[in-house]
């Protein structure tokens, strides 16, 4: 067996592993799963230009996502005609394309997303799948994302704010946003970037999450990190039972230089903000 880590946390205070290398062994886990026949959901919203990173996007993810598992991709897009059509995809791996109209702000995907991906799962993707992930679409994959990231409730750990004191989170804190979060709670901060688990828990994150976008939007509030300060205060009073550590939400801007991170599985892309 490969030695537990002992340079980084791998257990939260409520019993939930959190997943390093090191602290699985990935041929016993995928053994452990493979006879379940399992189908994993996993919604990527390319809206706009952000058609664009579909295929790294989706060739690095046959490449390491759920290989050996069923993935049924939904790209939720206004623009059908530029999802790339000759992407290869693996044995029992499917994609599908969730049409959706142009959003006239940023702050709209954001608002939008949560919602949308309540209403698929509610519509179809619940007879469809067992597992759920949401992923941000300017991302890629550079190593393996598997079974050992299966659970009910699944959140990653931001990789700019894990080495920081739950003082530093940057949580909503203004009581007047549903987000808000009081000084003396809080965990760890996640990153939005990838979150995921079991159908019926993620619809419900979703659909508390959306509810909460929209009443903070009916009083004209837009908290900080918009969805993601809605995630955040859902996995305070809804705690995670995995989670995955920042080699699953690295961001590229980071560089690769954390000592604990013995290999980066996914990460954002350096985009061009002025475009
Ligand atoms: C465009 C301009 C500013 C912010 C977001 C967008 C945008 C986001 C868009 O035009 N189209 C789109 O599909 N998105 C979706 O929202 C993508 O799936 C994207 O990965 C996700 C989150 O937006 P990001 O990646 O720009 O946000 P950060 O916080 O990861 O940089
Ligand atoms: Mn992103």
């Amino acid at each position: 067996m490969e030695p537990v880590r002992t340079d980084v946390l791998t257990v939260t205070p409520w019993l939930a592993p959190i997943v390093w290398e090191g602290t699985f062994d990935p041929l016993v886990i995928d053994e452990a799963f493979r006879t379940h026949n399992l189908t994993i959901a996993t919604t990527v919203f390319a809206v706009g230009k952000y058609t664009r990173f579909l295929r790294d996007f989706l060739e690095s993810a046959e490449k390491h996502f759920m290989v050996g598992l069923d993935v049924h991709y939904y790209v939720f897009t206004d623009l059908p005609g530029d999802v790339p059509s000759n992407v290869t995809l693996g044995v029992g791996r499917l994609l599908s394309i969730v049409k959706v109209m142009k959003f006239d702000r940023w702050q709209e995907i954001s608002l939008r997303r949560m919602e949308l991906i309540q209403t698929a799962i509610e519509d179809h993707i619940h007879r469809e799948a067992h597992y759920i992930f949401c992923l941000d679409v300017d991302m890629r994959f550079h190593g393996r994302v598997g079974s050992e990231a299966l659970g009910r409730l699944v959140a990653a750990i931001h990789p700019w704010f894990y080495m920081y004191p739950r003082s530093q989170y940057p949580y909503e804190r203004r009581t007047v946003s549903t987000a808000s979060v009081p000084e003396d709670q809080g965990d760890f901060y996640y990153q939005a970037n990838i979150f995921g688990g079991a159908l019926e828990d993620v619809h419900r994150l979703t659909k508390t999450c959306r509810e909460h976008l929209e009443v903070d939007k009916s009083v004209g509030v837009e908290a900080v990190w918009q969805e993601e300060s809605h995630l955040n205060w859902y996995l305070v009073k809804n705690k995670p039972t995995k989670l995955l550590s920042p080699e699953y939400v690295w961001d590229d801007a980071r560089g690769g230089k954390a000592k604990e991170i013995k290999l980066v599985r996914f990460s954002s892309v350096i985009k061009n903000k002025a475009e």
